[in-house]
Parts: structure tokens; sequence; C-alpha cells
């Protein structure tokens, strides 16, 4: 099995062993029980399973952040259910240990490396992204990983690599409703290379200090918080680099609904709601609506990326 051939980050640095959750937390998680509600042991058993962060530079201040509870009970994961809260009953079939991630296409030599390997590979750093989760609903969630970027250049691409495309976990015995999902084969989703170097996009292995509950997209995903939600592959087992735009999930699905760009754009409507609006899941009861931004609030991040392109035929 392939390493990353870097010098070792020091001891300080490394993230604990075992961050991944145990079944009872994972129930807890599931059920939307909050720290304050767990017992001793319990409270215990959580601090060993915290990763160790640092500050992102890349963090959105001054709003409220989705409680975890909601950030976890909220989520697409056709895979694991068409419902929203049905990945947080079902996903806990999935076994994110042993875990590897292959590295293929266009690369000086493909590799395969283990989950642990990518986790300790730089230090984990703590986001606060804002979320544009299912359809028109938002989040703002504490995220915890490093730029895809650093990722990516372990992978070496070759020159000719121009896109990046994710491919999920697909397997029956793990994922017994995937059957029901309508989709026809590996979740995927794909990115210009661009895009997946711009220090905003996550490689994201957390959220809240925590390892990522399966429901998330455990044992690691990617986030892209200036696109759409469906962009963020989850539970990640392939990494291709290639000379053309892959096939994506919800493209091949619904050509007209969803485009290979998907940036947040509230000048284009989805056919079936508006995006001008989205509705913000934080800590008050009924959901806020508040006005959708241009790239989801990280324009001057972003746009120049997209400079000359028609972003109403490249939606
Ligand atoms: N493998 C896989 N990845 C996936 C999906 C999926 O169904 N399967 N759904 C996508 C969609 S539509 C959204 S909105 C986000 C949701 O991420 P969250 O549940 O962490 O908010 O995951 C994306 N990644
Ligand atoms: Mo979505």
């Amino acid at each position: 099995m392939a390493r990353f051939r870097v010098p070792p980050i020091p001891a300080a640095e490394i993230t604990p062993k075992d961050v991944f959750l145990s079944s009872r937390r994972r129930f807890l998680a599931a059920a939307g029980v909050g720290a304050a509600g767990l017992a001793a042991g319990a409270e215990r058993l959580l601090a060993e399973e915290k990763l160790k962060t640092v500050p992102g530079k890349l963090t959105t201040t001054g709003e409220t952040l989705t409680p975890l509870g909601k950030a976890t009970t909220y989520n697409n994961f056709y895979e694991f259910g068409t419902q929203k809260d049905m990945p947080a009953r079902t996903a806990h079939t999935l076994r994110t240990r042993p875990w590897t991630v292959a590295v293929e296409g266009l690369v000086k030599k493909p590799q395969v490396f283990d989950v642990d390997a990518i986790l300790r590979y730089r230090p984990i750093e703590e986001r606060v992204y804002r979320h544009r989760c299912v359809e028109a609903w938002s989040m703002v969630v504490p995220w915890d990983g490093y730029s895809l970027s650093e990722f990516i250049n372990a992978c070496n691409p070759l020159p000719s690599a121009k896109y990046v495309q994710f491919l999920s976990l697909r397997d029956e015995k793990q994922m017994p409703l995937v059957g029901e999902s309508g989709f026809t084969s590996a979740y995927s989703e794909g990115l210009r290379m661009d895009e997946a170097m711009n220090p905003l996009a996550l490689l994201c292995v957390g959220l809240y200090g925590e390892a990522l509950p399966n429901q998330n997209g455990a044992p690691v995903r990617v986030v892209l918080p200036w696109k759409y939600g469906f962009k963020s592959a989850k539970s990640i087992v392939k990494v291709r680099f290639l000379a053309s735009a892959p096939p994506t999930t919800w493209n091949l699905m619904a050509p007209n609904e969803y485009g290979f760009y998907s940036n947040v754009n509230p000048t284009v409507d989805h056919p079936r709601w508006t995006q001008r609006q989205e509705r913000r899941l934080d800590s008050s009861f009924f959901p806020r609506t508040i006005a959708t931004r241009p790239f989801n609030g990280y324009a001057d991040l972003v746009a120049g990326m997209y400079a000359g392109m028609d972003l109403r035929k490249n939606f």
C-alpha cells in the first residue's frame, strides 16, 4: 500500500488513532442527543473521539452555527435512503475501517492510501463554512479537514489532468437501501482542476471536532462551500484524474436540473424551486428564510475562476 512520501508530521499534530465513532456515539448522534444529555461514561468516550484540530484560516464569522444534532439528522445520502432523516437512522451499517482511497488516471503513479494516513498527512483545521445542503436549505457547519489541494499534490497528477472525479463507496451489503437510490453506479462527482485546487475546497474528515458521522460521509468526503451540496461527494473510495469532465450522478439523473458546475447562484433557479432564497437551519426552532448570495458568499475567493464563463449556460 502506497504511503505519502513526505516527512512525518510532529507527534503533537497527529490525530488520535481511534477517531472513528463508537456505535453508541453514532446512535446518540443519530438520536440528536447533545453532549449535555450524555452520561459521564459516554462523555469520556466522546472526549477520546475528538479530533485534534487547529483553527482554519478560511472561516466564516458572525453567523449562528447549525447545531450538531441538526447537521447530522437532515442529510442527503441516497445510498442510505432518500428521505432526509433516513441516513442518520440507517448509515450505522457503513464500516469506515479499514478504508482505502484509490488514486488513478492521469497521475505519475496510481496509489492506494489508507484513510488513517490521509488523516495524519496534514494538521486538521476547523473551518466554519456556509453549507448549501438539501435543496434550498442551508447550514453553517464547523467542518474539520485540510485543503483538498494538499491531498491532490500528494497524488502527483500529470499536467494533462484537467479534471478530478470523486467516487463514493457502493456496496449493497453496507448500503442495503442503495437499490432504491436510483443511482445506477457509484456516486460520482467532479471538479475542474483549478476548482479542486482552490484553497476553499476542503478534504473533510470531521465536523464539530469529531470524526465524521457516517451519515455525513465518513470517513472522508469533500466540502465545496461555494457550490450546491450535491457536488460534495461522501464516503470517497476513489479519486480519478482525467482530461475531460467526468459524468456526475445528479447530472446523469436530471441534466436539466443539475449542471456540472452547480455554483450557488441566486439568479439561476432550479426548475422546481427558487434559488433566490434559502432556509437556514440554525438553533432557532423555525428555519429563517434568508437571501442567497452569489457563490454562497464566497465570490471574493472563487468568482475569478469563472471569469468569462456564462454561468446561466454553465449552471
Ligand atoms: N455518496 C453520496 N454523496 C453525496 C450525496 C449522496 O446521495 N451520496 N448527496 C449529496 C447531496 S445532494 C448533498 S446536499 C450533500 C449533503 O451533505 P450533508 O448531509 O453533510 O449536509 O451530500 C452530497 N454527497
Ligand atoms: Mo443536495
